[in-house]
């Protein structure tokens, strides 16, 4: 990397604390994320800055909240974390069209293959842009040409375009942490071109995957004609006639020795142990995810009312346990998707449940991370199954807490996780109800050497590119200044 004075500006939609109120009065807090995990170590090293939006609009009645007291409470928080904060604050009527809007109902349906959910009002596209720019000048004021600026994901695609039309040079990466979707389905989106165009003026654009990346290419050929690619792993030169840009994949990851020390504390296995005694021992199938419509939690539990219809020699033997923590509650689809959710749960559990078995557990909550490890440690079979997803760190976190080595990832694959866990999960189409509930029942019967041989293969490709691992190829390929010798990811 170069001089250990460049400092690093993570610019995300939201930032990654969160504010708490105890007796001592209101405090920020670090979240726990994988992210904040990984880029904090980082941002303590080299110093830098944060910017997102808090979370609070700022048109809200400041008597509900900390705001008064805002700069305080930030600089205390770095002096514990070592670097600072930036709020960038949002009126509710630019969190509904920029958030709500263009990033949720349009970019988020659209890059996970589901244009139908999409609304494409123009109204959403001026808010994202006023938006992006408002982010564009905080990011302008608080750092200099010498720091290294590294955007996330697709709320902010239009930073490098908007600090280029300011005049501010800087080095820009961005990463985007959902799929980027195949040509024709891009192609759909009414501002495609400028979107496009605006990617291109990053300095690296990094995707989940190397699909990802494609499609990414092939769209841009497909808008702008003039994009010569140059290179073949997994970071690519992009001339543009008379500029270029580096586009790559980076797959993130976890902390996968934290998840795996915390799955072998002995409360941890004691509450695993809990679990299992609860349940009589069966057989137990896991899933856990963001209530979210592209999970594919309907699909997965009819998959189960399928297994549970093809197989009555499980009656009684397993258990699935489903564990949804609230997302977008606000939002009517997926107050829908919820509603969906409890129905067909009640349908599956009154069609098979008899005296002492109850098929289906649904957990509709957010849980401490000890709690969510000991469900992990306590599953047989981690049932991961989105139907579009950037990469999904639930199957490695799955993975990861398996210390045993005995269980079976069966996962999607559409999920990104799969481009790198395919040799060694079982593969499903999220889709096919049938499919899921016989590898389920394959899964289930498999012998455990077999488990353990795939578990730790597994378990070694998630260890070896782990989130740090992940971090770290990113600021290689975005700083240095020549592509020679930066350890690539395991794509
Ligand atoms: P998400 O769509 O949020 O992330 P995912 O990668 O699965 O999806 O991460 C979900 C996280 O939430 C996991 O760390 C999991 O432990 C946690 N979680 C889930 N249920 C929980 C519960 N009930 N209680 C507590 N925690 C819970 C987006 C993209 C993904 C991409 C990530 C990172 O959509 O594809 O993997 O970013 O880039």
């Amino acid at each position: 990397m170069k001089s250990a004075s460049q400092r690093l500006v993570v610019v995300s939609n939201r930032l990654p604390v969160a504010l708490v109120k105890d007796e001592n009065g209101w405090q920020v807090k670090q979240g726990s994320g994988g992210l904040v995990t990984a880029m904090a170590p980082v941002l303590k090293n080299r110093g830098g800055v944060w910017i997102g939006w808090s979370g609070a609009p700022a048109d809200a009645d400041p008597a509900d909240g900390p705001d008064a007291d805002m700069d305080r409470l930030f600089d205390d928080f770095t002096d514990e974390a070592g670097y600072e904060l930036c709020t960038v604050p949002l009126t509710q009527a630019e969190v509904d069209g920029y958030y709500f809007g263009f990033s949720n109902e349009i970019i988020w349906p659209l890059f996970h293959d589901l244009q139908s959910r999409c609304r494409f009002h123009p109204r959403y596209w001026r808010s994202y842009l006023d938006v992006n720019f408002k982010f564009a000048e905080a990011v302008a004021r608080r750092s200099t040409p010498d720091d290294y600026i590294w955007i996330q994901d697709y709320h902010l695609m239009h930073q490098a375009f908007f600090l280029k039309s300011m005049g501010v040079r800087r080095n820009t990466g961005f990463f985007l942490h959902i799929p980027f979707p195949p040509p024709d389905i891009f192609m759909k989106l009414p501002w495609r071109a400028k979107l496009i165009q605006a990617l291109t003026e990053f300095d690296l654009v990094g995707f989940q995957t190397v699909q990802d990346r494609r499609n990414f290419v092939s769209s841009l050929h497909r808008l702008m004609p003039e994009a010569k690619v140059e290179g073949r792993g997994a970071v690519v030169t992009v001339n543009m006639g008379n500029r270029s840009f580096r586009a790559g994949a980076f797959p993130i990851s976890i902390d996968f020795a934290q998840f795996s020390k915390m799955a072998a504390q002995p409360d941890v296995l004691q509450k695993a142990a809990e679990l299992k005694e609860a349940l009589r021992h069966r057989q137990i199938i896991l899933g856990v995810d963001r209530l979210d419509y592209t999970k594919g939690i309907p699909e997965r539990i009819r998959s189960i009312q399928t297994l549970l219809r093809r197989y009555p020699d499980l009656h009684g033997k397993v258990n699935f346990i489903q564990i949804a923590v609230p997302s977008r509650e606000e939002v009517d689809e997926y107050k829908e998707l919820r509603t969906e959710i409890e129905q067909l749960v009640g349908r599956v559990n009154g069609e098979f449940s008899i005296p002492g078995w109850v098929p289906v557990h649904y957990h509709y909550r957010n849980l401490p991370h000890d709690e969510l490890v000991g469900y992990y440690a306590a599953a047989d079979v981690g049932l991961v199954t989105p139907l579009r997803d950037g990469m999904n760190l639930v199957a490695k976190e799955y993975c990861a807490c398996n210390n045993k080595g005995d269980g079976v990832l069966v996962l999607s694959e559409f999920a990104g996780a799969a481009a790198q866990l395919q040799r060694h999960a079982y593969l499903v189409n999220p889709y096919d109800m049938e499919g899921i509930a016989k590898a389920l029942h394959r899964a289930l019967h498999w012998e455990p050497e077999e488990r353990k041989i795939h578990m730790a293969k597994l378990r070694e490709q998630i260890r070896r590119n782990n989130i740090f691992r992940w971090v770290d190829s990113f600021l290689r390929a975005g700083i240095a200044k020549s592509l020679v010798d930066f350890p690539e990811m395991e794509t």
